[in-house]
């Protein structure tokens, strides 16, 4: 009899953690001696998260190009080719960040009709913390429309565990405050606080995963013009940048003849100053994450990424390269809620004016600038 692989799907809103937490996820059922594949999904092609979860050793599938439910046979199809060579004990599934209804449209279709192959396990939703204070009291700006806050929403709605990220940086006042809002709109979900990067109740998280009383079905009404209207709020932008450092007249650097950048730095102040021209132009930033890694072969498995989740979060490092190198390959993905002329013209004004202070070249590629399309799921099972 053949094996049915475990199907674990990590959902929650653009920037909430799903990565990190899934990278997190990934190395601790690798330990166990258990072989994992992972799918990541997006909009967009060319994704951070895919390079980043490959740097980190893992068997990564990609479905780009729209979401999970609107390409579900994509998904299963992925799924089957990280299965050629040897069939993997989980399957790790990040959907898009923006998007909703996956109990109906990916976990009940997953269930019924590719059952015998996969155990469906709970679906998780994380809650960014960032937006979601905002989002869940009605307090403070969140930056964008209610029509995005509802797929927010819906999210936490579907969920079978809750799982509220970032606590490391969140008082216990604002934990509490997150527990009690969820609680008292979304009653008797399991809500697990925890922090995905120190790893904080990571183990309570796993044992809930791995609960099958946990993975209800939890069908829901969702308005698709709302959340149509909601995600076309948001700007996607991708592209790639090629960073070169120049070479240096009559300059003595070795065999290259060019001197090397420090890739954080370039990686961080790319971000860094993005987000100060996000700011001029009061868009909100959903997330906007800086992918780097050197051309040289023997550096480019040590990866840099700069992240900003928010226009009142600081940009941060969430991988360090600790490497100078003198050329490299960056990729680039913005999800604003702006329009994505905009933020193609924040991105280039940004690289242009680096470019110009002359301490590195870079040259734009591969620019994907768009609104995301109405959802249209292939499959929508709600019995
Ligand atoms: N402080 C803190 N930061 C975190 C935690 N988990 C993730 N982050 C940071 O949040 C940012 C976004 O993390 P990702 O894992 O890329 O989030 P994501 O949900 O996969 O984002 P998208 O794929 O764009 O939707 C990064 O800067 C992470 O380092 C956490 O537990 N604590
Ligand atoms: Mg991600």
């Amino acid at each position: 009899m053949s094996k049915t692989i475990s199907f674990v799907m990590i959902g929650g809103f653009l920037g909430a953690g799903k990565t990190t937490l899934i990278a997190r996820l990934a190395h601790h059922y690798s330990r166990a001696g258990k072989k994992i594949a992972i799918v990541t999904n997006d909009q967009a092609f060319g994704l951070v998260d895919t390079e980043h979860l490959r740097s980190e050793g893992f068997s990564v599938g990609e479905v780009p190009g729209a979401c999970f439910c609107c390409k579900f046979d994509d998904l299963v199809e992925t799924a089957a080719k990280l299965s050629l060579e040897q069939l993997p004990d989980v399957l790790i599934a990040e959907p898009v960040g923006s998007c909703t209804d996956l109990m109906a449209t990916v976990i009940e279709p997953m269930r019924q009709i590719y059952g015998d192959r996969f155990q469906v396990g709970p679906l998780t939703v994380l809650v960014k913390p960032e937006h979601g204070e905002k989002i869940l009291s009605g307090n403070g700006k969140v930056g964008f429309s209610p029509k995005a806050a509802y797929i927010f929403q819906k999210q936490i709605e579907e969920a079978n565990i809750v799982a509220i990220n970032k606590i490391d940086k969140l008082s216990p006042e604002r934990i509490g405050h997150l527990i009690e809002s969820i609680d008292s709109r979304f009653p008797g979900k399991k809500i697990i606080p925890l922090s995905g990067r120190s790893g904080e109740n990571f183990d309570r998280l796993v044992s809930s995963i791995e609960n099958p009383e946990l993975a209800k079905r939890t069908f829901m009404d969702v308005d698709y013009d709302i959340y149509a209207s909601g995600e076309s709020e948001l700007g996607w932008y991708n592209c790639q940048i090629s960073a070169e450092m120049p070479a240096v007249e009559g300059g003595n650097h070795g065999d290259t003849g060019r001197g090397k950048f420090e890739l954080d730095r370039l990686v961080l102040q790319l971000i860094e100053e993005i987000a100060l021209e996000l700011r001029e132009n009061r868009a909100e930033p959903v997330h906007l994450k800086i992918l780097g890694q050197s051309k040289n072969m023997t550096e480019s498995t040590h990866s840099a990424i700069a992240n900003l989740v928010a226009s009142d979060a600081a940009p941060e490092l969430s991988l360090k390269s600790e490497i100078w190198t003198n050329s490299a390959d960056l990729i680039v993905n913005a999800r604003v809620a702006t329009d994505p002329n905009t933020l193609e013209k924040t991105v280039k004004n940004v690289v242009d004016r680096l470019a110009r202070r002359g301490l590195v070249e870079l040259s734009l590629t591969g620019i994907q600038a768009f609104q995301p399309g109405r959802p249209v799921p292939i499959h929508r099972m709600t019995q």
